[in-house]
């Protein structure tokens, strides 16, 4: 057994030992009393989900098994510029629950190389697509594709015990993962470079290839996409992408089947899609006021005007926090180390000091303040990376690492088929009426 996965099967095994005992004797313990504007309101902060590999506080951010991001950076093991952390690292951490050393890290690198052999139908799947179609589209599709290879599928119909489904699932996480940049950037190359593709270079980690891949050779880019690769990876897991993940997974689909079910839930507007809207409404911004440099006033009335006409303002609010997302603080400390000088970082910047008086002013919006997504679209077209419309599958590629970690022990610790309950708002008046 690799050294990985042998630590994954003691704690795993040590766990669900312990957690049996804990339902045993505190099974009808209340952890959580649901109101009916929770029931009506997409059940936030509804507690009726474990997930290990990462836990969100409204005012802290994420962190990851304990470590907040600013932690993780001096923790993890760095690229070779030694900058920015290898998202080869958190996979481990998730996955185990330690901090890896440059020897495990390196260790997960070489096992992602040589698991990163895409079946020949896959190529052959985006090729038929058209190039116009949507970058997130060919990315769930190849991905659902690559279920042929999936060994949980094969040992499931073979027949396998209850107790060992974590173990195929284990090896799919390490196939599936290894195989998403190479997929990744050939969705990227076909749609935007006349399928002019870039052979893997087996001396890079894991995202200074996947950045190579691109076509992007900008050293401070490799170095980019290890934090961007690391910071998108989990939110805990009741966000759109990780939760559809799991509830697909818990029917025992395959990791394949269920990691583009969540990618699906991914390409929504308002979830990973923002990431493309906030620089497409940037964009816009600009052309209409025919500048690259708007002042403060000129920002706050397109504001005004995005909101007039009913829209969000993209990149800014959360169903969970309730303060600047630590992972736009992490993008914005980057860019404040390479790009200073960008017109386009500096527009992010500006939008950042207006925004949020602007939604706080509006009295409804719970959170005024920027997320995830406000910032990665300026940087990435400062490298050259334009097309926003890819940038979700970068988001994805990251979110993969969370939610198959987070798969791996599900399984491990024997999660059932997610099924909760639904009422009718007949229902719902009824009981009102009976209480009163
Ligand atoms: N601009 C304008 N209005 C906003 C807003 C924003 N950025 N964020 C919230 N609101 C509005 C809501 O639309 C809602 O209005 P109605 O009552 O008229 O429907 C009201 O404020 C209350 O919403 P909320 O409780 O503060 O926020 P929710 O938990 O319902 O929604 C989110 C969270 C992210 C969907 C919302 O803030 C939003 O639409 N933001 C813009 C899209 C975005 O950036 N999404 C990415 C989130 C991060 C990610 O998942 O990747």
């Amino acid at each position: 057994m690799d050294p990985l996965k042998q630590k994954f099967s003691e704690k795993s095994a040590a766990l669900r030992i312990e957690l049996k005992a804990l339902l045993k004797e505190y099974g009808k313990t209340k952890v959580d009393e649901v109101v009916l504007s929770q029931v009506f309101g997409g059940a936030r902060g509804v507690k009726m989900m474990v997930w290990e590999t990462s836990q969100l506080d409204a005012i802290e951010g994420i962190r990851f098994r304990g470590y907040s991001i600013p932690e993780l950076r001096d923790l993890l093991p760095k690229g070779e510029d030694g900058l920015e952390p290898r998202p080869e690292g958190l996979f481990w951490l998730m996955l185990v629950g330690e901090v890896p050393t440059a020897e495990e890290v390196e260790w997960v690198s070489e096992q992602w190389r040589k698991r990163s052999v895409v079946p020949e139908h896959v190529f052959k799947v985006l090729d038929s697509l058209p190039t116009d179609a949507h970058p997130m589209m060919q990315f769930t599709i190849a991905i659902a594709a690559m279920h042929s290879e999936s060994i949980f599928a094969k040992r499931y119909a073979e027949g396998i015990k209850k107790m060992d489904y974590w173990e195929p699932i284990y090896e799919d996480t390490m196939n599936l993962i290894a195989c998403l940049p190479r997929v990744a950037a050939y969705i990227y190359r076909r749609t935007y470079h006349n399928g002019q593709h870039i052979a893997p270079d087996p001396t890079l980690d894991w995202a200074g290839n996947f950045a190579h891949m691109l076509g992007v050779e900008d050293k401070e880019f490799k170095s980019l996409m290890r934090l961007y690769l690391t910071i998108h990876a989990d939110h805990e897991g009741g966000n759109a992408s990780a939760h559809t993940t799991h509830l697909v997974g818990s029917t025992l689909s395959d990791a394949y089947l269920s990691l583009s079910a969540g990618m699906n839930a991914l390409a929504g507007p308002l979830h990973g899609l923002a990431n493309q809207e906030v620089i497409k409404w940037i964009f816009e911004m600009l052309e209409a006021l025919g500048t690259n440099n708007p002042t403060k006033e000129q920002i706050a009335d397109y504001v005004n005007k995005t909101l007039s006409e009913g829209k969000v303002i993209p990149g800014y609010g959360h169903a969970v926090l309730r303060q600047p997302d630590p992972r736009f603080t992490a993008q914005k400390r980057f860019a404040e180390e390479h790009l200073k000088e960008s017109d386009i970082v500096n527009v992010v910047w500006k939008i950042f000091e207006v925004v949020p008086p602007i939604l706080e002013g509006l009295g409804k919006v719970k959170n005024p303040w920027p997320n995830v997504d406000a910032h990665s679209g300026a940087i990435l077209v400062h490298y050259g990376l334009k097309e926003y419309s890819y940038y979700t599958v970068l988001f994805g590629v990251s979110r993969a690492l969370g939610v198959l970690a987070a798969m791996c022990w599900s399984r491990a610790l024997g999660m059932p088929l997610e099924r909760p309950k639904s009422v009718t708002s007949g229902w719902i008046k009824d009981f009102i009426a009976s209480k009163s």
